[in-house]
């Protein structure tokens, strides 16, 4: 049987906030073998790959993808047919080669990850395996402990909320199955505490409710309320925070709750929310070039609680290597549109696993029905996804896929 990319599709398809993305087929002997489509941010960092937008206002608001899919279908396509498609890494550096420039603004990340993620499926679908296991080769696979965003706030809700994400984490469980099912039950318990107290209303971009609150602080009491509302302890659940704190820092200071803290003021709330809340993860607790208020942070609470860097990083194995040096976080945020490429992505995560840091695996604010990311957690052995509410199936694809996989894969281990 041939293993030779014979072809390559690309159209354009809707995200799950009505924006246009690229969706990517990879033909292997004439037979569609993989198809992915590519995730899209809100709180974007500056330090990510670019997304190839046309810019016509005219159509899509000015996001429309024409110039990316015309990249897959001419440029990439002639540098690709001929070549093996389980040769991930080498059909990667072909498109950063041929893409030539450090930030992927020639071809565009997205087009470009649309192919690398089409050929992992197709490579996986030519040796006959599940994608976890053929990313995870003779390792096999470990199920991650899922992060569950119940409450939206910032960039994704129209409400109030400063911080972006307030996550349940239920680490004390047995299985991936059990972990899943208190976390989902803290969604319905936290429904039914806002509606208790007149603030139910919609939800945000990621699934999860968008009250608006008196002050961030309360969306941790509420937190509490749900997890311990579900019947469970706060030793078995915890809660993790994306702060996203780029998205209020301005002129040095960050601009919470109607104050302007400089990131020193900032880290003393963090270690104080540490002390009273089960808090044990916060993500883009700092701004994403403010390293010296992260490598503080680091050294007063760092043994207490996972630093986690999104913005900070953005996947990309440089920025990494300048937090691991100026010890600035203890885990990194993986999003595989924040590099472009599958490759660069598994070594970002090998460079973090090999200093000791973290990994979570994440999805975009836009999504779709692509499970990629389930797949990649579960590979990677990575130990935790945070993949949005159990509510709208672009969030709840990437749960179902992890139970699917959770039937073949028992291993599961808290890093917490
Ligand atoms: C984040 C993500 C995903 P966005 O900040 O971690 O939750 O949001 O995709 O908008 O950057
Ligand atoms: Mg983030």
């Amino acid at each position: 049987m041939s293993d030779i990319i014979s072809g390559l599709d690309a159209r354009m398809v809707l995200d799950s906030r009505g924006n246009p993305t690229v969706e990517v087929d990879c033909y292997v002997g004439g037979v569609l073998f993989g198809r992915s489509i590519v995730p899209s941010g809100a709180s974007t960092g500056a330090h990510e790959a670019i997304e190839l937008r046309d810019g016509n206002m005219n159509r899509w608001l000015g996001r429309g993808v024409e110039d990316a899919i015309d990249n897959v279908l001419e440029p990439i396509q002639e540098a690709l047919i001929g070549m093996p498609v389980d040769d991930q890494k080498a059909i990667d550096e072909i498109m950063i080669e041929l893409d030539g420039t450090p930030n992927k603004a020639n071809l565009g990340a997205n087009a470009m990850l649309g192919v690398s993620m089409a050929c992992l499926h197709a490579g996986a679908a030519l040796h006959e395996l599940p994608l976890w296991r053929y990313i995870g080769g003779v390792a096999g696979g470990q199920m991650p402990v899922p992060m569950l965003n119940i409450l939206n706030g910032g960039a994704h809700a129209a409400s109030n909320v400063d911080v972006q994400e307030f996550m349940v984490m239920p680490h004390g469980f047995d299985t991936f199955p059990e972990a899943l099912r208190a976390g989902v039950e803290c969604y319905h318990a936290l429904k039914q505490e806002l509606k208790t107290d007149g603030l139910l209303g919609g939800v945000g971009d990621e699934g999860g409710f968008a009250p608006n609150l008196p002050t961030n602080e309360t969306g941790l009491k509420y937190m509490v309320r749900a997890i311990e509302g579900a019947g469970y302890s706060t030793d078995e659940i915890g809660i993790a925070l994306d702060v996203a704190s780029t998205e209020f820092f301005s002129e040095d200071r960050y601009h919470i709750d109607g104050k302007d803290l400089t990131g020193e003021e900032l880290s003393d709330i963090y270690a104080t929310w540490v002390d009273e809340y089960p808090l044990l993860s916060i993500e883009d607790g700092f701004g994403e070039d403010d390293w010296r208020s992260w490598s503080h942070c680091m050294r007063d609470i760092g043994d207490k609680v996972q630093l986690v860097g999104d913005d900070l990083f953005v996947t990309q194995a440089e920025r990494l290597a300048m937090g691991i040096e100026s010890k600035a976080a203890n885990a990194i945020l993986v999003k595989v549109n924040q590099v472009g490429t599958i490759t660069e992505t598994l070594e970002t995560m090998e460079l973090a696993n090999s200093h000791g840091f973290n990994s979570v695996v994440s999805h975009r604010s836009g999504e779709t029905e692509d499970t990629t990311i389930a797949d990649l957690a579960v590979g990677t052995r990575a130990g935790q996804i945070k993949t949005g509410a159990p509510a709208r199936s672009d969030r709840v694809a990437k749960y179902n896929q992890l139970l699917r996989i959770s039937s073949e894969v028992s291993e599961y281990r808290s890093p917490f």
